[in-house]
């Protein structure tokens, strides 16, 4: 995470939080679409297949502070892949999506997630995503086996169509406002440390995810 400090977004208004999160999967499980859904609120059912890195952003306001929410999607594909420590760098949030009609998608989970532990901070916000649930009933990943998984590996859940505009928004704003949430406790914990050593009350913001802590639980959906 970064504090916006003194800069200011497109229509002038004053950044509090930069929020770097990060799309990971398999290909074609709907990581750009889901991205184009959320940041633009566009769909393209001929998406061509990412190479290297993008990123989107959106400038949302969560608890009376204005958010910028920095989206980065990268090739599911190996080859088209740029260096993977670059891409986690700095993440706070992760969405890790599979495609609900392919089976090997949810398969690969459990490695996506070791690279992202691997890489990211250990206290980044991960949700882990079915997509493409407007194509239930080619359906081979059952919504229970993907939220015991979730619960196990402490990850958010949610099902998702890009598509149909399904719950997207909703993903990436419990990412958001749970790191949000991250970092205001953080904040308060600061604040009571300088009370109660007699220093100043006055509100001393944290600057860096880093120290922040992550609840031991989380409520999946
Ligand atoms: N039915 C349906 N199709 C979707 C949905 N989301 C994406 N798609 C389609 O799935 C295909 C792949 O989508 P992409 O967003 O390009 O997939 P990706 O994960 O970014 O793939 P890579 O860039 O190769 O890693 C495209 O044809 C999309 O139109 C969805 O929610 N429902
Ligand atoms: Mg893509």
């Amino acid at each position: 995470m970064s504090r916006g400090g003194g800069s200011y977004g497109e229509v002038g208004q004053k950044i509090d939080y930069v929020f770097k999160v990060v799309l990971i999967g398999d290909s074609a499980v709907g990581k750009s679409q889901l991205l184009a859904r959320f940041a633009r609120n566009e769909f393209n059912l001929d998406s061509k297949a990412t190479i290297g890195v993008e990123f989107q952003t959106r400038t949302l306001h969560i608890d009376a502070r204005t958010v910028k929410a920095q989206i980065w999607d990268t090739a599911g594909q190996e080859r088209y892949r740029a260096v993977t420590s670059a891409y986690y760098r700095g993440a706070v949030g992760a969405m890790l999506v599979y495609d609900i009609t392919k089976r090997q998608s949810f398969d690969h989970v459990a490695r996506w997630l070791e690279e992202l532990r691997g890489h990211a901070d250990k206290n980044i916000v991960i949700m882990l995503i079915g997509n493409k649930s407007d194509l239930g009933t080619l359906r081979v990943v059952p919504t229970e086996d993907a939220k015991e998984f979730a619960e196990r590996e402490n990850l958010f859940f949610m099902e998702t169509s890009a598509l149909e505009s399904t719950n997207v928004e909703n993903a990436f704003m419990t990412v958001l406002t749970e790191i949000y949430r991250i970092v205001s406790k953080k904040n308060l914990v600061a604040n009571e440390e300088v009370d109660s050593s007699g220093n100043s009350s006055l509100l001393k913001e944290s600057r860096s995810f880093n120290h922040c802590q992550v609840p031991k639980t989380k409520d999946t959906a």
